[in-house]
Formats: structure tokens, C-alpha cells, sequence
């Protein structure tokens, strides 16, 4: 199936590029932010220091103004969704990361770990109800072996070959790779023998050494995280990206992590979507303080504008909460993720939305917003239009 190119939408009472762009260059005093909006309308890349200036200077309905747009001219009417869901098998981790809320010690009371049957239960099910892809990430156990990642995928595929499995962060295979002493591209090429087919986005956090030294001290470190996805992009294994922000970093930091994956998606093109992460902070040893939504709002505009490399920006409802992920549709984001069916590692922290959705709650979100939804698989193929 394939989509219709362009859409009109919130501005086509405005009609067209060049009243939309005299409209926004009129509504802005700041010098600064007119040779910006201007770079945005004449397809010019923006620089670090571009995105760090909207970060402290512009107000959101001029970033988002701009982001929309590039939005539609990229995706048009169109926001995607998966009939999908999480599956995290185990939530006990060596790594005790000081913002996560979900790892535990192999001691601690509120440990667990699934058995295989008890995994396969759970694709079973999303398998009946017409699901696309099981989402598998978990804890780090001190007792796991390099062959218990590949048996899972494996066990998953031979019972379930239509399901799309979507597994391990670049830090579980960087961790593979240390108990193995394999190389990231034989460790990716065996999970890919055995049906693995994308890589999720979690584990980036924030790459800069400063913030990452303080929140995630023995995690595998950004330029690891950066190589396996520059190998898994070489195999031809395509992966996601994320950045979890509002904890301790600067926006100078924030920037500096897009510009990473920007390069690397350069040099690659295997990126298929950047995710910011709102961090939450019950339950951890970080704390702190929740993000605001205008701050959510202009992160999710600010990555759609700089990363002009990306295809799409996802307003993921679980870390926005699904209001302020509907209203993100109108500000840059594309893709509001799945079902999910289950989540633990942000309602460990707090986040107040729902474990899960329907397939037709999340149509209702998107129609909300004024866009069209599409159903997707996990490499952004529609499966279904809902006009
Ligand atoms: O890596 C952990 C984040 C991530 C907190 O690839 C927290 O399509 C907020 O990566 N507050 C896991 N966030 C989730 C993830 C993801 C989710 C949806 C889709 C995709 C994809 C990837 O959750 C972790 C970490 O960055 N996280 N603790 C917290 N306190």
C-alpha cells in the first residue's frame, strides 16, 4: 500500500508555502529567529547553535509553526501507529542506572523474571489480536548468558513467524558482546539468523560524558551505543533512536546528542525515528522534577526541525501522556507508537498514562488531532488508512 504525497492541513487556510512563511517572518521580532524560520523555508540545514538558540529563545507556537510544516511537507496528513506491544521479560539489571525505576538487584523483593512460556503467552495473544511486532527490551541479569538472548528471538520467531520482533537495546548487545567476547556485527548477524528484525531506541539517554557520568555511570558509554547502531545499520537491520531528557542536562546537551545521531544517520540512513523521552522521576535516585509540556512541545519541534535526516519524530503517549502526545501531532511529531499493551520501565517512574490502548482509541487520538491515521508495521509500511 502506499500513501498519497502531500496533505493540506491546520494551514491551508493560509494556502500555501509563501503566505505561511510571510505569516510566521511577520510574528517575529528576533533577528535571530527570522534567519531562522527563513533557513527552514528555503530547506537549508540548521545548525547546533540554531537549535540551541530556539531552545532558550524562541516561544513555542513559533517552533512549533515551523516544525509543522516541515512536518506536512514530509509526511503530510498522515500519523502513524503499530498494532504492537511491550514485553519486558525481566526487570532485574547490573547496571542500577541512578534515573531508572524499573532495574533492580536480583534480591530485591519487586524482581522478577518471565519463563519462556510465559513470554510466548504474551505474543500469543498479540498475535490474536492482530499485532505487528512484540517490542522486547528488559533488565540486565548477572545470570544471563549470551545464548538466552538469541534462544528468545528464536523461540518467538519458530512459534510466531509472522510476528515482527523488534529486541534488545544497544546496550543488551553491547553487554553481549563483553560475556561473549563476540564482535557487535557476528552478535547481530546471529540475532538476525534467527529472525530479529529491528533494533529499538533505548539506552541512548544523553550522550554527553558529563550527564552520562552522573546518571548512568557503568552503561555501555554513547560511542558504543553509536557503533552498534552504525553495524546494525550496515547489515541492513534498521533501528530506532531516542533521547532521554529534563533530568540534568543542558540544552546545549540536548543539541549535541541530536548532532550525533544526525551524523550518523549521514553516514547510514538506518535511523527510521528519533524519540525524545520525557524523564520521570518517582522511584529513583535521581528525582527531580517532571518536564513541563511546553518543554516536551519544543523538544519534540526543535528534533523535527534539526533532524532533517530523520523521516519521522514520534510523540511517544506513554513518557507525554496522550493529551500533550495529541497536541505534539500539530507540532512536528509524526508517529504516536502502538498499543503497548503493557508498559513497566516509565510507569515505574510515575508516568499517570495508560499501561495500554486499543487500536481504536489510538485512531480516535489521531483523528483528534486532525490527521489521518495510518496503521504501520514496524518499518513504517502502512498496513491500513483510517481516513
Ligand atoms: O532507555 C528509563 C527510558 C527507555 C525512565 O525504539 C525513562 O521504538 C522516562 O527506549 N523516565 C526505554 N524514561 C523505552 C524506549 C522506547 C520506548 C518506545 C519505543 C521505542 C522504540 C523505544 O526508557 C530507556 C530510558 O531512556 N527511561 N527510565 C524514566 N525515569
Amino acid at each position: 500500500m502506499s500513501l498519497p504525497r502531500e496533505g493540506t492541513g491546520v494551514y491551508h487556510s493560509l494556502r500555501g508555502e509563501k503566505m505561511l512563511s510571510e505569516f510566521l517572518m511577520e510574528k517575529v521580532g528576533s533577528k535571530e529567529l527570522r534567519a531562522i524560520g527563513e533557513k527552514v523555508f528555503e530547506g537549508k540545514r540548521l545548525s547546533s547553535k540554531d537549535a540551541v538558540y530556539l531552545f532558550y529563545r524562541s516561544d513555542l507556537t513559533y517552533v512549533a509553526s515551523l516544525a509543522e510544516h516541515v512536518n506536512r511537507k514530509r509526511n503530510g496528513l498522515f500519523a502513524y501507529f503499530v498494532v504492537n506491544r511491550q514485553i519486558n521479560p525481566t526487570n532485574i539489571c547490573i547496571y542500577q542506572c541512578n534515573f531508572c525505576s524499573f532495574g533492580v538487584t536480583k534480591s530485591d523483593p519487586k524482581a522478577y523474571e518471565m519463563s519462556l512460556q510465559e513470554v510466548l503467552k504474551k505474543v500469543e495473544e498479540t498475535h490474536r489480536m492482530g499485532g505487528k511486532e512484540v517490542h522486547i527490551v528488559g533488565g540486565i541479569p548477572p545470570h544471563w548468558k549470551y545464548e538466552d538472548y538469541i534462544n528468545l528471538v528464536r523461540e518467538i520467531k519458530k512459534a510466531f513467524p509472522h510476528v515482527v520482533v523488534k529486541a534488545w537495546t544497544a546496550i543488551e548487545i553491547h553487554h553481549m558482546s563483553k560475556i561473549s567476547g563476540k564482535s557487535y556485527e557476528d552478535i547481530l548477524l546471529e540475532l538476525k539468523s534467527v529472525g530479529l528484525s529491528a533494533i529499538p531506541g533505548g539506552g541512548a539517554e544523553i550522550f554527553s560524558e558529563r550527564v552520562r557520568g552522573i546518571i548512568a555511570p557503568y552503561k555501555a558509554k554513547a560511542e558504543e551505543y553509536l557503533e552498534v547502531h552504525r553495524t546494525a545499520h550496515r547489515l541492513g537491520i534498521p533501528t530506532n533512536a531516542t533521547m532521554l531528557y529534563g533530568h540534568i542536562e543542558s540544552y546545549e546537551e540536548r543539541v549535541e546528542h541530536m548532532e550525533r545521531l544526525r551524523s550518523l544517520q549521514d553516514e547510514t540512513g538506518g535511523f527510521q525515528v528519533f524519540i525524545p523521552l520525557a524523564y520521570w522521576p518517582e522511584g529513583n535516585r535521581l528525582g527531580g522534577k517532571r518536564t513541563s509540556s511546553v518543554d516536551d512541545l519544543k523538544t519534540i519541534a526543535i528534533a523535527r526541525l534539526f533532524l532533517d535526516n530523520f523521516d519521522h519524530i514520534k510523540a511517544y503517549w506513554v513518557t507525554l501522556g496522550e493529551r500533550v502526545a495529541q497536541i505534539a501531532l500539530n507540532m512536528g511529531a509524526d508517529d504516536v507508537d502502538g498499543t503497548i499493551q503493557e508498559e513497566k520501565i516509565v510507569h515505574a517512574a510515575g508516568t499517570s498514562s495508560a499501561m495500554g490502548h486499543t487500536k481504536e482509541k489510538l485512531i480516535k487520538l489521531i483523528r483528534g488531532a486532525g490527521k489521518i491515521p495510518v496503521e504501520r508495521d514496524t518499518f513504517y509500511r502502512p498496513v491500513a488508512i483510517y481516513p
